[in-house]
């Protein structure tokens, strides 16, 4: 309190209430007199008064300037309410007070029209007065119904939580079922794979043999071919005409050139010439032919008719130099295949229903179908568990929720409330979340922020409350509000700003804030209607 009011009210409070504030003043000023500071500190020849130089320490004897800071000239305004005005205004020829005391000593022509006002501000102190009363019987409805809503969810939550423990029993005991019939599918398939692997081994080690058996028939056909005197045997001479036998391509098939498929010896019988001399001829007796077209006729015994004609004659010129790309099909391409079914990791089967490639026997689909009824009920028995436990949790956070403390605002929740300020719609669902969207484009929403906190001061928490973490703000902070609550007969958003960016400030009316007096602490409050 300023130090010249805080003086007067101490010394002279029961006269305030009867005289005017204004007329008692004059009598503490008596031009015929000294003047003493109202502390008491000094006395000072009465010229030093309103001299425009601060004397005394409390401000009194500068009542009418404002060279002592601080000090406050106050109207009492009966009829209306009392004023504290800077000790500047004082004589100023500004009429500030309604009582006119604040003119004592000027020309100024004030009339005292504190009744007038008074009436006027009476007047709405009593409109104030019934919305607060009609807003703090609703607020004592919503304490009842409160009350009502906490006891019913704490009953639900009960029935709920008896509800859950039957459900997770359920729960585990699919789970147990779907893990033994799920091992048991494992098993099945493990051993169904297993069956079709080896009948696909075992065909694919029938279909080496047959293609080893199509090799023998060549080397057979190649070794009549190249026996010209039909003595059983391939003399290296029998192979000098053939000019596919030329390797470094002077134009005649050495000796050496010829023995070096006969082993470096000089003949070979046909056993020998299948199982080593084949193997290193092969490519060169073949060099650029189309080898598929090579394929012997089947032989049992080969015979000179059955045998390809493979002479020399017969090949293009540009053909009879062995070629290294050139690929007989048959075994090369299998031993590939069987290769890469070798590096064909582990059957693993899933969990997981799969198509089969092979059909499953009966045994085996009867374990899967069991397997995925058991896979479903679980599935089931846990989705209703979760659902359940969904409901709990939001049992739970509203029985956690600060509503305030008689659950006061828990009439808030579940609500919303719009405004449309400038451009946007703003949005609160008080302890839910709070939003903006441009008008006229209702897919613009941006989030400013989830219920967090209420903010008031320590003597009034509830006064205000905090949305946090909403969208983000361009190179800013997330978005958030802060709400400010005053009494009114009727919930509303009433304003929406953005103090700074991005940081929002709403201010909302809501019954729940008319607490009537004998609940609240007693305000001092100078007043003297
Ligand atoms: C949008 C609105 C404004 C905010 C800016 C920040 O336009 O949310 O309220 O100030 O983004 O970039």
């Amino acid at each position: 309190m300023p130090k010249l009011v805080q003086l007067l009210l101490k010394e002279d409070a029961a006269k305030f209430t009867v005289a005017s504030f204004g007329e008692h003043f004059k009598t503490l000023y008596d031009p015929s007199k000294d003047f003493t500071c109202f502390d008491g500190s000094i006395t000072i020849p009465f010229r030093f008064v309103n001299d425009d130089y601060c004397d005394c320490g409390d401000g009194s004897d500068e009542p009418g300037t404002s060279a002592c800071t601080d000090c406050l000239f106050h109207c009492s305004n009966v009829g209306h309410v009392p004023m504290d005005i800077p000790s500047s205004r004082v004589n100023d020829g500004i009429c500030d007070c309604c009582d006119t005391s604040d003119e004592y000593n000027s020309t100024a022509q004030c009339v005292n029209n504190c009744l007038i006002l008074g009436e006027a501000a009476r007047e709405e102190q009593r409109r104030q007065q019934e919305v607060f009363e009609r807003g703090a019987a609703i607020r004592d409805e919503f304490i009842k119904e409160a009350k009502n809503e906490i006891a019913e969810c704490e009953m639900k939550l009960q029935t709920l939580r008896k509800e859950i423990a039957v459900l997770e029993a359920i729960k585990n005991e699919k789970l147990a079922l779907k893990k033994t019939a799920e091992e048991k599918e494992r098993i099945a398939i493990e051993k169904h794979k297993l069956k079709v692997d080896e009948s696909n081994k075992a065909r694919t080690e029938e279909e080496i043999a047959e293609a080893a058996k199509e090799d023998q028939k060549l080397a057979e056909a190649a070794f009549i071919d190249l026996d010209t005197d039909g003595d059983e045997k391939i003399h290296f001479t029998e192979l000098k005409p053939h000019l596919r036998f030329d390797q470094n391509k002077d134009g005649e098939v050495s000796d050496d050139e010829a023995k070096f498929f006969l082993h470096m010896k000089e003949e070979m019988d046909l056993d020998e010439f299948i199982s080593v001399g084949w193997v290193i001829m092969k490519p060169y007796y073949f060099a650029g032919r189309d080898t598929s077209s090579m394929r012997p006729p089947k032989l049992r015994t080969p015979k000179p008719a059955d045998i390809p004609d493979l002479s020399d004659s017969d090949l293009p010129s540009e053909l009879t130099e062995p070629s290294t790309n050139t690929e007989e099909s048959g075994s090369d391409d299998r031993d590939v295949d069987y290769e890469e079914d070798s590096k064909v990791p582990p059957f693993s089967p899933k969990p997981t229903e799969e198509t089969p490639s092979v059909p499953y026997d009966e045994e085996t689909q009867k374990l899967v179908d069991i397997a995925k009824r058991a896979r479903e009920e679980y599935s089931d028995a846990e989705s209703k568990y979760q659902d359940l436990l969904t409901k709990i949790r939001e049992l739970e956070v509203t029985l956690e929720t600060d509503y305030g403390p008689e659950k006061e605002f828990m009439a808030l929740r579940n609500r919303c409330f719009e405004l449309s300020e400038r451009q946007y719609v703003y949005k609160l669902c008080p302890f839910d979340k709070a939003s903006q969207k441009s008008i006229g484009d209702s897919s613009s929403e941006v989030s400013l922020g989830r219920w967090g906190k209420w903010t008031g001061p320590e003597d009034n928490k509830y006064q205000s409350m905090k949305f946090e973490g909403g969208a983000g703000c361009w190179n800013g902070p997330e978005r958030s509000v802060e709400i400010f609550l005053n009494c009114a007969d009727r919930n509303a958003l009433l304003t929406a700003s953005e103090p700074a960016r991005c940081e929002y400030k709403f201010e909302f009316q809501t019954p729940a804030m008319c607490v009537r007096a004998v609940e609240k602490e007693p305000e001092h409050e100078h007043t003297e209607l």
